[in-house]
Formats: C-alpha cells, structure tokens, sequence
C-alpha cells in the first residue's frame, strides 16, 4: 500500500490508522501549500487533486471515510477492531459530518476562501462567518465526545480523524485546551499511543498548533 498525503492534512488521518494497524505501506507526501496535489503526476493518481490517496497496487482509493472502512475491515483484526454494522454505521455516520459538516464546510470557509467566491471583497465575511460555524461545529463535536474512552466505545476509525480536527481547532484560533475539554482528553488519549506519535513526528506536527 502507498499512501498519498499532504502534512497535516485530512491525510493525518489514514496516515496514523496505517501505522497503528502495523501492516507493511510506504508514503508520498504532495503538499497541498505548494500545489504539488494539483500537478499532472498527482492528477494521474487521483483526478481529485486531492490528498489521501491509498494506492492498493491494482487500485486506487480516495476520501478518508472509504480509505478508513477499507482498512478498518481488511486489517482491522491486527487492532481487534470492532467491525459489527452498529459500529460501522456510527463510523460513517461520524466521518460523513467531519467531511462534509466540517472539512467542506467552515474549514474551507476559513482557509479556502478563494474557492467560494470570485470577488476578494467577500473574503473576510466569509471567513468571520466560517469561524463562527467552527465554533458551532466544534461544540457539537464536543458534546458527542465521551467523558472517558474512545468515541465508539472501543478504538475505531473515528478516533484518529478527531487528532487532525482537533490540531485544525487550534490553527484556526480556537483555544481547544480550555473550551474543548472533552476533546483535549481524548486528544491526551490518543497521544499515548505509540503511533500516533511516530507520524506526527514524520509529518513533523504538534496537535497544539
Ligand atoms: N472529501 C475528501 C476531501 C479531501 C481534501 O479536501 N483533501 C485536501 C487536504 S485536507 C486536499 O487535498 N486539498 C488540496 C486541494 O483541494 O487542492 C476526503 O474526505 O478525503
């Protein structure tokens, strides 16, 4: 398996499953700062333009939700990971909202303005109404994430999407530490873990900025 990723991006997120299921993969990284994921190589690979991409050899897979179910339900028994349809269902149904309610929503508001209107006039009150809906995302995020454990009981895919949208909270100007803290201890969680370090220090990242 190699995966296509951009540091720090929603990539962070099948980087780190790909580590903690332990199963041999290699990385290209294509920086979404630079534009390498909008060059004809990486448009051969993924049309998208996008990261992640997962190469499997004899195809190709993208978006975070499919690439995690696929490894989720091919690897998952090197984690013990539970794959009964509650669960999954829950999976989907929490990575549907980060791509779409979230990564689609105010985060391109905030950081892809130009994607969204011609007129740079416009960019400022669409970023100050984005962070606004940040807020009102995160909060929500917030008050699904439990007290103690994981999101879904057990580890699951959902949980290293939370690490890459919880350091995005901080980039973005939230104080996640102090208005998140439910999200904080699961992010303190997830930093026990053994491979969750490994690649945020290959993608050279801290969750706190
Ligand atoms: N819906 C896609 C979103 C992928 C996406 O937007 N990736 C970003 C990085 S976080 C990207 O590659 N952006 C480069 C671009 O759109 O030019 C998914 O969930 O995988």
């Amino acid at each position: 398996m190699k995966l296509y990723y951009s540091p720090g991006a929603c990539s962070l997120a099948v980087h780190i499953m790909l580590e903690e299921l332990g199963e041999p993969y290699q990385t290209e990284m294509v920086s979404t700062g630079n534009g390498s994921t909008r060059t004809d190589k990486h448009l051969t690979v993924n049309p998208k333009g996008q990261v992640p991409v997962l190469d499997l050899g004899n195809e190709v897979l993208t978006e975070v939700s499919a690439i995690m179910l696929y490894l989720t339900f091919t690897f998952g028994a090197n984690l013990d990971l539970d794959t009964s349809p509650n669960t999954l269902v829950r999976a989907v149904e929490w990575m549907n909202w980060l791509s779409s309610g979230v990564h689609a929503g105010p985060v391109t508001q905030c950081w892809n303005t130009d994607r969204l209107t011609e007129d740079p006039s416009h960019h400022s009150s669409i970023q100050a109404k984005g962070r606004k809906r940040l807020r009102d995302v995160y909060n929500l995020i917030e008050r699904k994430i439990p007290k103690t454990g994981y999101v879904l009981g057990g580890f699951s895919a959902v949980d290293p999407c939370l690490v890459g949208y919880f350091r995005w909270g901080n980039r973005l100007g939230l104080d996640m530490r102090t208005d998140f803290p439910n999200w904080t201890r699961h992010c303190l969680q997830m930093l026990e873990r053994p491979a969750v370090n490994t690649v945020l220090a290959e993608e050279k990242l801290s969750v706190w900025e």
